[in-house]
């Protein structure tokens, strides 16, 4: 008893002398989102200087790749750009990037941090896992390491260690760019944001009623004529094949795969204006710049559709270096369904594999004989499509509309945003678990989660930022950290710590009541 007293007495006197020489603040750990799996504070603190150099091992062009990316970020900010070297001996001052093949339970995305007063150590088995590690890194140095002009030292980061993985490796959102058409630019902005809250998958709807947007070789009506139109009548557009593959490489090098979705039978209509041969209803289709959905079908007993679903998962498949490729299937007319909607499913899974790829498709594909390597995404919160996936022992991607949808509207005076599945606030887009939510969809079948993001009604960056910005942080923890429905608490303060970031990242974000936003003081 006596001894703890004087221990406690001589901890207090030490934090009175820590006290005088570093503000308090700077050993309160960094609010990390999505939270590491495990993580330790200590006393000292590592300074980034203009002398700080990164280190990597020889012969790495990815390990290289990484460090320079990170370079790149930081360099606005502080107003030096680090030099990247080849790592000796290992002790060198500075921060170290390290691979270790032999810490098999970190696997390919997981890594552990060392930061010590003179040296961050970071290691994990793949680049991947190294990237991810450098968001966190980023997140340690104050908030204004996200500020694109030079800012005023000093660059602290907390001592202390971290290990991290993640719960799920599918974690990811969803981009509309048919209702609304965004430039690449808008989508590599995009793919930054994910790549910061550690998420590896960008889903792009890329075909529907409203618009054609990528760029066919074989069939160069879809995008001469489909591409013109989208909501509310302005011209659309569309990627070549040159800009998508550009998004690929830019989302390869931040280790987030590009998913790309051909949604058919139904939300088709683009194509059918383009090529009226695919029609599978009497009436003509015309330029559909409306919000209307499920009116629109392929004609799913002609050789041609056939022909035309071939050509285009070819192409796009021969573009795409992720394992799948979606295929859509919701919202088929229900005129349509009545016939071959089973049938059709199959013989586009038996295409899609025949490309070397995978099948995803939201949940409503279940009804053809789907295998257990496709991947059939849930979103109906009746969820007997996603029941009948489960029963065929097909995998499961967990998008719930009614938590996971980013078009939700916050809250009824919410001016963006549809509201059919509900309204989602920020704590109800949190505080949920990928594999509590529908017990009947069991853990060892889900592979993560995705938040999709329709855009009827949104039309610009800022429109993009409002809906994403702050809900994608709690997908991207959901996904990422040790399941725990109880953290919301601990999880809004948090949240409400990323104030700062979130303005030095020029973010239109949503300032939910829900949350208490402050500026911390880490410097
Ligand atoms: C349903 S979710 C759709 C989309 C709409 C969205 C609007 C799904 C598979 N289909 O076509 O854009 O609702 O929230």
């Amino acid at each position: 008893m006596h001894k703890l007293i004087q221990r406690v007495a001589s901890l207090s006197v030490l934090a009175m002398v820590g006290l005088t020489l570093l503000p308090l603040q700077a050993q309160e750990p960094a609010p990390l989102i999505p939270k590491p799996v495990s993580m330790t504070t200590a006393d000292h603190t590592f300074v980034w200087t203009a002398e700080t150099q990164i280190y990597v091992p020889k012969g790495r062009k990815k390990v290289r790749k990484v460090a320079a990316l990170f370079a790149d970020l930081i360099a606005p900010a502080t107003g030096f750009k680090p030099n990247i070297k080849v790592l000796k001996r290992g002790d060198e001052k500075g921060l170290i990037l390290q691979l270790n093949k032999t810490l098999t339970d970190l696997g390919a995305e997981g890594y552990k941090l060392d930061i010590k007063a003179e040296r961050v150590t970071l290691t994990a088995v793949k680049p991947a896992g190294l990237f991810r590690g450098l968001q966190t890194v980023r997140q340690m140095l104050p908030a204004r390491i996200e500020s694109d002009t030079v800012q005023k030292g000093p660059w602290r980061i907390i001592g202390g260690t971290i290990t991290d993985y993640p719960q799920y490796g599918h974690r990811g959102a969803m981009l509309d760019v048919t209702r609304h058409f965004f430039s690449v630019a808008d989508v590599k902005q995009c793919i930054d944001y994910l790549a910061a809250y550690k998420m590896n998958v960008l889903h792009l709807h890329l075909s529907d009623d409203q618009g054609w947007r990528i760029e066919i070789k074989s069939w160069p009506k879809l995008t001469e004529v489909g591409s013109l139109t989208q909501v509310g009548g302005g011209k659309g557009g569309f990627y070549t094949q040159k800009d998508y593959k550009e998004i690929v490489q830019y989302a390869k090098d931040r280790y987030i795969t590009i998913v790309p979705e051909i949604e058919m039978p139904g939300h088709i209509n683009a194509a059918l204006v383009a090529y009226p041969e695919l029609n599978g209803n009497t009436k003509p289709a015309t330029p559909h710049t409306g919000m209307e959905v499920g009116f629109s079908c392929i004609a799913m007993d002609k050789e041609v559709s056939y022909k035309f679903i071939d050509d285009v998962i070819r192409e796009v498949a021969a573009m795409t270096p992720g394992q799948y490729i979606h295929i859509g299937g919701d919202e088929v007319p229900k005129k349509n369904m009545k016939t071959s909607f089973a049938q059709f499913i199959n013989k586009v899974q038996t295409i899609v594999q025949s490309h070397d790829k995978k099948m995803m498709g939201w949940a409503d594909i279940a009804k053809g004989d789907i295998d257990e390597e496709t991947v059939t995404q849930f979103w109906k919160k009746e969820a007997a499509d996603a029941k009948l996936a489960v029963s065929k022992h097909a995998r499961i991607l967990m998008s719930p509309a009614y938590r996971a949808y980013l078009d939700m509207k916050y809250s009824p005076d919410c001016e963006l945003g549809l509201n059919w599945a509900g309204y989602i606030g920020v704590q109800t887009a949190y505080q949920w678990t990928l594999s509590g939510i529908v017990p009947e969809i069991p853990k060892a079948q889900i592979i993560g989660v995705e938040a999709p993001l329709w855009t009827e009604t949104i039309k610009t960056m800022d429109d993009i930022e409002f809906m994403v910005f702050p809900r994608l942080l709690g997908y991207a923890e959901l996904g990422w950290s040790p399941d725990d429905e109880n953290t919301w608490d601990e999880y809004k303060v948090r949240l409400g710590k990323q104030k700062k970031r979130f303005e030095h990242m020029g973010i239109n974000y949503y300032k939910t009541p829900q949350v208490p936003w402050q500026d911390v003081k880490i410097d």
